[in-house]
């Protein structure tokens, strides 16, 4: 297993749209394996492949205190959702700035699982949030996109100094 590095805000590459998994293979429970690494080691409650550069429907989860209940989701839909909740919202790639996002409550989701069978998941509050959240990534769309454009760019000008001085300390 691997730890995969994860792209941040304002990389151009979290805009791209993600397509569909054609194949459940071996290669892609390898990838699965190296996202969940990724995703623990963080910390994290969920991953999307598009994070780890990798731009196919593809994300998984674990909102567990004990971090043993993953979920894989291959190739998402929601096909119902209802209730609102509002989410102190944080990202992985977005990181430090936490800010509110209202949701669904609750979304039935029906996917692929890691076996390649057709699944549907019922989440409920932080899973649903997280779910939501995910699928967002595999459509280039990021938590800071539901902000004001004031606060967007000030998360984005901030970023971009920290990635500055980061990089000029290894110079
Ligand atoms: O670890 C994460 N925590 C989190 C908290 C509130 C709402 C969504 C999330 S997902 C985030 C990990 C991440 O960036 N996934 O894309
Ligand atoms: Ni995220």
């Amino acid at each position: 297993m691997s730890k995969l590095k994860i792209l941040e805000f304002p990389d151009p590459r979290l805009r791209t749209k993600a397509t569909p998994v054609v194949a459940v293979d071996d290669a892609l429970r390898v990838f699965i394996g190296d996202m969940f690494e990724t995703m623990y080691a963080a910390p994290g409650i969920g991953l999307a492949a598009t994070q780890v550069d990798l731009h196919k429907r593809l994300l998984v989860a674990d909102v567990s205190v004990d971090k043993d209940q993953p979920h894989v989701l291959i190739n998402p839909e929601i096909i119902e959702k209802d209730g609102v909740t509002v989410t102190d919202e944080g990202c992985l790639s977005v990181p430090g700035y936490y800010e509110e996002v209202e949701r669904a409550e609750h979304v039935k989701v029906r996917f692929l699982d890691r076996d390649g069978n057709e699944t549907e998941l019922d989440a409920h509050g932080i899973l649903a949030v997280c779910i939501q959240h995910e699928i967002d990534h595999l459509d280039g769309k990021l938590f800071v996109d539901y902000l004001s454009e004031a606060k967007r760019t000030r998360i984005r000008k901030k970023l971009e100094k920290e990635r500055r001085q980061q990089n000029a300390v290894v110079i």
